[in-house]
């Protein structure tokens, strides 16, 4: 649970940094879960994800190691996700009894040349009705800055979507929206940072001579519909608190893979029609 001066700082700033959630010897074995999956998956192919608008931040060739959807890779990372620590957590902050995942992403930033994130908000890859999204990112090693830590924009979150560049992953504009223009979140093992997919955030380069390890799980209100049907992932709409109230009979999982969710389950939000794939936003998928 968080103490209510947490909950506060969130409500003010659309991000808080949760020290220790998960202790070290924890956060050490999530972190040798998480580098032997990316072993096995550079065995089999490609593992990089820096975005092409990385450039913006440094011309020098970067490497981001990642694993989307970790749940179908490891059972002590789908654990994680459940975990009640974290889900009460995400329950407060959300501010509903019922957390549902959106998606998950394992990111090795390795040392010297860890890949950095150009500013911006995660809104724009997936927007959602009431806003409800959330991002928490466990740290499974220490990021201090030289490791390209995660850095916000506190209270941007209330300023609503901005408009985004879409080259190369959705951005902020380099010139109005450096990194050096916001505030560090540094952590440590076991430490996770929650912030809203409203909040601007980006993170530097990791110059240092370790890797950052982290995880980031992104959260929403069940009740809280998607404006486009995108970014669309396998293990999408699992439940990790609660319920979902707006399941009827079947899965909304295989709904949302396929086609519209019925009216009925939607609330009248009139998700169907071929036009929501064109509605402008969403694209492109983000971290891939
Ligand atoms: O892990 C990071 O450094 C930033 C990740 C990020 O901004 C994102 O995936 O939206």
């Amino acid at each position: 649970m968080l103490t209510q001066a947490q909950v506060d700082f969130y409500r003010e700033h659309g991000y808080v940094v949760v020290k220790g959630m998960f202790t070290p010897e924890e956060a050490a074995r999530f972190r040798a879960e998480s580098h032997a999956l990316i072993e096995r998956l550079q065995r089999i192919g490609k593992t990089d994800a820096t975005w092409e608008s990385a450039r913006g931040v440094t011309m020098n060739k970067t490497s981001l190691l990642h694993c989307h959807n970790v749940q179908f890779h490891s059972a002590a990372l789908c654990g994680l996700m459940l975990d009640d620590r974290l889900t009460s957590a995400a329950s407060q902050i959300i501010g509903s009894a019922n957390v549902q995942l959106h998606h998950n992403k394992l990111f090795i930033k390795p040392p010297e040349k860890g890949s950095p994130f150009p500013m911006h908000q995660d809104q724009p890859f997936f927007p959602h009705d009431n806003d409800s999204m959330i991002a928490a990112v466990v740290h499974f090693d220490d990021a201090p800055l030289e490791k390209g830590c995660i850095r916000v924009v506190p209270g941007s979150y209330k300023n609503g979507p901005i408009p985004h560049e879409s080259d190369g992953g959705w951005h902020l504009p380099f010139d109005q929206y450096p990194l050096e223009s916001s505030v560090a979140c540094p952590a440590q093992a076991g430490d996770v940072l929650f912030f809203s997919y409203l909040t601007i955030h980006g993170s530097g380069v990791n110059t240092s001579s370790e890797a950052r390890t982290t995880m980031l799980i992104q959260m929403r209100d069940p009740e809280d519909q998607p404006t486009v049907i995108t970014h669309l992932s396998r293990g999408q709409g699992m439940m990790l608190r609660g319920v979902d109230p707006t399941a009827v009979a079947g899965s909304n999982v295989e709904w949302s893979l396929s086609t519209p969710k019925p009216q009925s389950a939607m609330g009248g939000m009139g998700m169907g029609g071929p036009a929501m794939g064109a509605m402008g936003m969403g694209e492109p998928k983000k971290g891939m």
